[in-house]
This record gives structure tokens, C-alpha cells and sequence, in this order.
């Protein structure tokens, strides 16, 4: 059995469009009323993914959800033709393509029973995402089938708020390993909503049997919330023995870090300091929403003598941020083990406040015991990206949510999408 990292990430759907629908997330409320482009927000995320075949990475896919969520209106006794605007742009919402929500993942090396542990978010804090997890959760019990391999649970009850992988960490001397699991959670984020409560961690810590030594439960800054960090990734990313966080993350730095290094010695924290790169600035550019992956054939880092190490992939956004350019200019140049930036285009994901590690899902599995439909190579992306030139809306204007003939385009592009992927139609 070969554990890699294997991430998925959320095909973005046929009804991509700017609704301003999450409070708190600074780019969504930007573009509130912004024509968006599906097609073109699909296929740079088509290009994401091809690029990570290129360095070596294993790469998995989820399908984006069906849109409109007819059971959902139904069961708010309304329908697309009745709903009031905002229910009705909750329904077409196609946000379950940032999968780093979709799930919590414990690997087998961290789990009493030997197995991958996968528990489906409930994302009941924001009305557009709270119909996603039942919807996530078929995909997961047929991606994540073999229960030799995998167990995979249901949501965390209300009213425990849970956002998945965004808000947790694993740190582990390499992906095979044993790791520390960190549960980050927000009190208070001032005007904007915490969206992560520190019961759904533990109760995730609890179904996936991780041993209470190796679990933290870490309380995210106020001032990050505030600012605009509405998940933990916008601010902070681990890697095998890598964190890399801004210093404002986290409510008590000093003793997470102790905490930390207690049950991880070999752990190396690269944090930037707010001097460098302000909070506002990280927030923006997403610096920290990015990808940060261990090179294929690299050995896991243990010193700056190590050879290729790791590589941050990052949105095009920070190059744009002189402070965040700065920065990176540096972190390529020095001897530490990130020791290659890679920018990638995600701008129509990034207008609603997805960056790069918001579109995945980290797995650490053996990609033999998953589901082949879920997995993917350049071939099958191929294949995708020529549905997606043919069958997605080039545009949609916010107007347009309640057009009939939309409606029908993008239920037939998912429609055929399911039926090339060789899924089950009800999925
Ligand atoms: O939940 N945006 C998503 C972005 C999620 C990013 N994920 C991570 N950080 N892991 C959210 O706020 C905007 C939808 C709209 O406004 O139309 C939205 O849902």
C-alpha cells in the first residue's frame, strides 16, 4: 500500500455566478452583482489541476453539485419560479467547488483503526452552502467506498458549525507518518461570523478515533476573522513538517507554537510577520490559500540540504501585492524548504473568495483504493475540458438566475458531465 497526498478538487459547476452570498468573505461581497463566466472559471480550474499532474501530484476530482437544489427549495415550500431573489441564488449557488470544505480528513497513520477517516461538513453557517453536504456525502461514500481503506461519516448536528479541511491541519514528519491533527476554530470574529465551533472538532476528533496526544484544538484571532480570514486557510497552510502562517492567526500564538513543537519537535513554523506582509495585504492576495505540496521524488525535508523540497502554489493575485510579491521573492530565494513558487490563474473563483487550497481537498490515501471515476490524469482532463468549451454558460449576469432557458443549459451540462464520468444520474 502506497500513502500519497492526493488532492481533489471541486469541479466548478455550470451555475458559477457572484451573489454576494457569504458575509465575512471581504471578495464575495465585492463582486456582489458581477457577470461571472463559468466556463472560463471551469477551466482554470481544469488548468490547476493539469498543472499539478505535471509536477508528479496525484489529483482527484469531485463533481459540482446539481443546480438548481429543486429537494432543497422544496423542502423552504417554494420552487425557482416562486423563491424571493436571495433563496433563489442560494439554490444555484456553485459553491460546493471549493472542496476544501466538503470534508474533515484523518489519514491512516493517524486513526486508531488503521483507516482513512473522511467526516462530510455540515457548512450550516452560510444558508447557500448548508444543502451542500448531503450532496457531498454520496460522492464521498462512492469515491471513499472500499471500507477496507475508508470511513467516511455524516455530519456534525446543529448547532455546531463545521467548514471541513479550511480549518484543519495535519503536520507529520512526512505524509505516511503518524501526524498531529489541528482543529482551528473562531469565537468571535467582530462584525462577521466565526464559522468553525470548536465542538464539531472535537466530535470529528472523537468519530475519526485519533489519539487525544496528538490532537489540538486552536483558537483562530479574532483580528483574522474580523479582517476578512473567514476560514483558517486564508491564513495559514501546513505540509508535512511545514506551517506557513501569517503571525496574526491564530488568538495565542506563543503557546500553539509551544504546543506545537511539544508533540512535533522536527515541525519548522515559517510565519510572516505582520511588518512584512499586513494582515490586509495576506487577505487580499490570498498568499496563505495556497497549495503547498512536497515535490514528487522529493524526500521528506529534513535540513536545508535537501535537494527539491516543496513547492507553494499560489494565486496570480499575490504577485500583484507588492508586499506579498516582495515576500515570496524571498522565501524562493532563501534556503528553507519551500524552494519554488508557482503562480496559477483562479481569478473567477478568486472574486468569490476561493483560492487555490479552497478548491481542494487533501487525501492521504493509496489511489489504488479509491474510486478510478474520482481520479484523474491528463487524458480524462482532456475529456473534461472539451464538455466544458462545449456545454458551459459563457456568462451569467445576476439577472439571469431566474431565466428558464438557463436553467435547462446548465442541468443538461451537468446532466452529461454525470453520464461521461460513468456515474450514477442521481448522484
Ligand atoms: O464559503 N464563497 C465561499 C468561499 C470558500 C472558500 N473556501 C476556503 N477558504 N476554504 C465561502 O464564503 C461565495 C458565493 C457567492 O457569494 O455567490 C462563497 O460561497
Amino acid at each position: 500500500m502506497t500513502l500519497r497526498e492526493i488532492n481533489f478538487d471541486g469541479l466548478v459547476g455550470p451555475s458559477h455566478n457572484y451573489a454576494g452570498l457569504s458575509p465575512g468573505n471581504l471578495a464575495s461581497a465585492a463582486h456582489a452583482g458581477a457577470v461571472s463566466h463559468p466556463r472560463a472559471a471551469a477551466l482554470q480550474g481544469i488548468a490547476k489541476m493539469r498543472a499539478n499532474l505535471a509536477l508528479g501530484l496525484a489529483q482527484g476530482l469531485f463533481l459540482p453539485q446539481p443546480r438548481p437544489d429543486h429537494g432543497w427549495l422544496e423542502s423552504l415550500y417554494t420552487s425557482m419560479a416562486d423563491a424571493e431573489p436571495h433563496i433563489r441564488a442560494a439554490a444555484m449557488s456553485a459553491s460546493s467547488m471549493w472542496a476544501a470544505n466538503a470534508a474533515t480528513v484523518s489519514p491512516a497513520p493517524d486513526t486508531a483503526d488503521g483507516r482513512c477517516h473522511l467526516s462530510v461538513a455540515n457548512l450550516m453557517t452560510m444558508p447557500h452552502r448548508s444543502h451542500e453536504w448531503p450532496h457531498m456525502l454520496r460522492q464521498l461514500r462512492l469515491a471513499f467506498a472500499d471500507d477496507r481503506a475508508f470511513a467516511v461519516h455524516g455530519p456534525v448536528p446543529a448547532p455546531f458549525g463545521d467548514e471541513g479541511a479550511a480549518n484543519h491541519m495535519r503536520l507529520a514528519p512526512s505524509h505516511a507518518e503518524p501526524g498531529v491533527e489541528i482543529f482551528v476554530h473562531g469565537r468571535s470574529g467582530g462584525r462577521f461570523p466565526a464559522r468553525q465551533h470548536i465542538e464539531a472538532g472535537k466530535a470529528i476528533a472523537r468519530a475519526h478515533r485519533l489519539s487525544p496526544e496528538r490532537v489540538m484544538f486552536v483558537e483562530q484571532s479574532e483580528a483574522a476573522i474580523a479582517a476578512g480570514a473567514f476560514h483558517n486557510d486564508v491564513v495559514a497552510v501546513a505540509n508535512e513538517r511545514v506551517l506557513f502562517a501569517h503571525e496574526l492567526a491564530f488568538a495565542d500564538r506563543d503557546s500553539f507554537h509551544d504546543a506545537l513543537l511539544a508533540r512535533l519537535p522536527e515541525a519548522i513554523l515559517i510565519e510572516v510577520p505582520d511588518s512584512e506582509v499586513p494582515l490586509a495585504d495576506a487577505i487580499a492576495s490570498y498568499l496563505f490559500n495556497a497549495q503547498l505540496v512536497t515535490l514528487s521524488g522529493a524526500e521528506p525535508y529534513s535540513g536545508p540540504d535537501t535537494a527539491d523540497g516543496m513547492a507553494l502554489i499560489v494565486p496570480t493575485e499575490c504577485l500583484a501585492v507588492a508586499s506579498t510579491a516582495a515576500w515570496l521573492d524571498r522565501l524562493a530565494a532563501g534556503n528553507g524548504p519551500i524552494r519554488r513558487v508557482i503562480p496559477v490563474d483562479v481569478r473567477e473563483s478568486m472574486a468569490n473568495g476561493g483560492g487555490p487550497a479552497c478548491l481542494r481537498l487533501r487525501v492521504v490515501a493509496d489511489p489504488a483504493a479509491i474510486d478510478p471515476r474520482f481520479l484523474a490524469d491528463e487524458a480524462k482532463l482532456d475529456r473534461l475540458a472539451a464538455l466544458v468549451e462545449r456545454h458551459w454558460p459563457e456568462s451569467i449576469a445576476p439577472a439571469d438566475l431566474a431565466s428558464p432557458a438557463l436553467i435547462a443549459d446548465i442541468e443538461r451540462a451537468r446532466a452529461l458531465l454525470v453520464e461521461h464520468m460513468g456515474l450514477p444520474a442521481a448522484i
